[in-house]
């Protein structure tokens, strides 16, 4: 049978489970990434494991979220990440090194392999043929201590491309085309795979911001082939000998299928506040603009950086705004510090800032009150930047480049200048040594884990009875993000190893007071609509509402790594049978949910309306066992 790159993937790393949609699969992972803001939970979730070495082919642990050190606390995080990487056997990557998704598709990831990172841009690597995929950091130790990784066999949407992208507007557009046709939810349950003529016209950067973004979509991972193109790129990083070819058989069945001719695209824009709210900028343009920001794991390749230092070159950007910059990796600085380019950006008056997430985090450069902001990044959710009422929209280098010149909002085709060209080199300025590679096993052990005042222990959960009870501490709308859940920033991103801090700041955007209601009343439930929890991996979003007492998150949709999360720290996540019933539940409704052995429906009785509502769920067999044990540390710990 003809078979998709998906499905050659899954079939050679199956351990367990039908490839059939919908069923639960166990796959064997190849590789893993952490980043500093999830990672310290998830090295400390491998201590609690016990496994003295990793047992991944790769696992890298980079640092490039927290990097602003405003006290001790990110410090004290590094140095323990780098001692545990040290100790079980990963790779560290310093900070200054660069952004992980930009790093691991310069020097690590690979066709054909599987990858999981605790941070849900890890498809990123899908631009070099991985099937790379987002997971909480409990899912990413747990690969790492050699367990499978379980998904739901995903559909296949093939996205076909034909002709060639016109100068002004380039891959950026591409993956905002399909987040205006399909939005923020419309690849759940989806892989997103390309195929067709038009592949080979993008390079791998190119495609690696495609498959970044595909993320906004919901879907399980997005991936290109790996061809010439992937040869010579992996070859320009002297890795040329780690290529495979890997591509869809002829006549493969997708189980959907959009078409992109890349020749009709223009520049577009996501708006404020989802990256699925997409216009064209011819529609925005002259609208006044306060700031542009130009990297993040997007857009921070050597292309797009030079393209910008070539629109940027001999001239001033607009007085009404400020241009940031955060590049990909130092590699990317390196060439554009040997070929001048970095002098063309800083002398137009570009502010540089670390090889870093830096501002796409919000970790500095928040935008002013009530500014526009123009980014080259991947999420516009409120309040993000660090600045509640600033809009922020989601562009392409060229649109940034061009809107930074003018100060306001500019479609680049209307740009007086030739489009700039660019050239991939043929040999990119490889140098590991930002990268610290671990002692042998055998040194392991005098290796001494480092930690300090920030790395608070993990907290314990007790098994869940039959019966759950309590008030709904907090109803929420439609596409709740993990950044409503809880906020990253400057203030709170530091506090990621503290649960029992950053539990205060839970729903912070949303509604200040939710941490005290909810210890107030020994914990409750949360309501919400379609697609909860889109948006990052981060876990905290779940384990710190199970600290402050959250019981059941019941709501119309979940967004899949959001709801892995939910299950892995004891929180049980159900879904509406009837998403009218949304209506019949409010704040501080008191409710009852029988939920037995999870096995079936639940049904949930609103005391306070007097009325009983009948819940769905997903739960696999394991998901149940691992939810009535208290979560996933407890029941690994009942396994062994
Ligand atoms: C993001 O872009 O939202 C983040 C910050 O990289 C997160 C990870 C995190 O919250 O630490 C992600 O994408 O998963
Ligand atoms: Fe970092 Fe932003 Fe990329 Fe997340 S989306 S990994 S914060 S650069």
């Amino acid at each position: 049978m003809a078979k998709t790159i998906t499905q050659k993937i899954i079939e050679s790393h199956l351990i367990d489970g039908k490839m059939e949609v919908g069923e639960e699969i166990a796959l064997r992972i190849d590789q893993t990434l952490t980043q500093d803001a999830t990672g310290t939970m998830a090295y400390l979730q491998l201590e609690a494991i016990g496994v003295a070495r990793v047992k991944t082919e790769l696992s890298v642990s980079y640092v490039d979220h927290n990097t602003l050190q405003s006290d001790y606390r990110n410090a004290d995080d590094h140095r323990y990440l780098q001692s545990v990487a040290n100790k079980h056997g990963v790779v560290f990557s310093r900070p200054g090194n660069g952004i992980c998704h930009q790093l691991h598709i310069e020097r690590f990831a690979r066709p054909g392999k599987t990858l999981i990172g605790s941070d849900s841009h890890t498809p990123t690597a899908g631009g070099i043929g991985a099937m790379a995929m987002g997971a909480g950091g409990l899912d990413v130790a747990g690969a790492m201590a050699g367990m499978p990784f379980r998904i739901k066999y995903p559909k296949v949407m093939g996205i076909e491309l034909s002709g060639q992208l016109q100068g002004w507007v380039s891959a950026k557009d591409v993956i905002l085309e399909v987040l205006r046709r399909i939005d923020v939810k419309g690849g759940v349950g989806f892989v997103l795979e390309y195929f067709g003529e038009g592949v080979s016209t993008l390079s791998v950067p190119d495609r690696a911001t495609i498959t970044n973004m595909g993320t906004e979509t919901g879907c399980t991972t997005s991936i290109f082939p790996s061809d010439d193109i992937t040869k010579a790129f992996m070859e320009a990083e002297k890795r040329g000998d780690q290529w495979t070819e890997l591509k869809a058989d002829h006549g493969a069945l997708y189980d959907d299928v959009m078409k992109i001719n890349l020749s009709e695209l223009v520049p577009l824009a996501a708006c404020p506040h989802s990256p699925g709210n997409i216009k064209p900028v011819s529609e925005l343009a002259q609208m006044p603009v306060q700031q542009v920001g130009i990297g993040s794991c997007t857009n921070s390749s050597l292309r797009d950086m030079t393209v910008c230092a070539r629109m940027l070159k001999g001239k001033t950007i607009s007085d009404k705004l400020h241009l940031v910059l955060n590049p990909g990796s130092r590699q990317v600085v390196s060439h554009l510090v040997m070929d001048n380019s970095l002098n063309d950006l800083v002398a137009a008056g570009a502010r540089l800032l670390e090889n870093a997430c830096g501002a796409c985090i919000g970790m500095g450069a928040a935008p002013s009150t009530g500014a526009v902001s123009v980014r080259t990044y991947n999420r516009n959710f409120l309040g993000r930047s660090g600045t509640k009422d600033a809009d922020v929209y989601l562009v392409s280098p060229e649109t940034a480049a061009a809107t930074a010149l003018t100060g306001v909002f500019t479609d680049p085709r209307t740009m007086d200048m030739p489009y700039p060209a660019f050239e991939q080199p043929t040999q990119f300025d490889v140098n590991d040594n930002m990268f610290i590679f671990p002692v042998d096993a055998a040194d392991a052990r005098d290796v001494e884990i480092l930690r300090g005042p920030n790395i608070a222990p993990l907290p314990k959960f007790n098994p869940i009875g039959d019966t759950l009870a309590g008030k709904v501490i907090l109803k929420t709308e439609d596409n709740i993000t993990t950044d409503h859940i809880m906020p990253a920033g400057a203030k709170i991103l530091p506090l990621r190893s503290n649960i029992p801090e950053i539990s205060k700041y839970v729903f912070e955007v949303v509604d200040p007071q939710f941490p005290e209601r909810a210890q107030a009343n020994g914990g409750g439930f949360v309501v919400g609509g379609e697609n909860y929890g889109q948006g990052s991996s981060r876990e905290h979003a779940a384990l710190a509402p199970k600290y402050l007492g959250i019981k059941a998150v019941i709501v119309k949709s979940f967004a899949r790594i959001h709801l892995a999360n939910l299950v892995n720290f004891g929180i049980v996540p159900l879904t509406f049978e009837n998403p009218a019933d949304y209506d019949h539940i409010d704040q501080d409704d008191e409710l009852s949910l029988a939920i037995g052995d999870l096995v079936g429906d639940v049904t949930l009785t609103n005391k306070t309306k007097n009325k009983t509502i009948t819940l769905n769920h997903t739960l696999s067999a394991l998901d149940t066992q691992i939810l009535k044990a208290g979560g996933k540390l407890p029941w690994i710990r009942t396994q062994v």
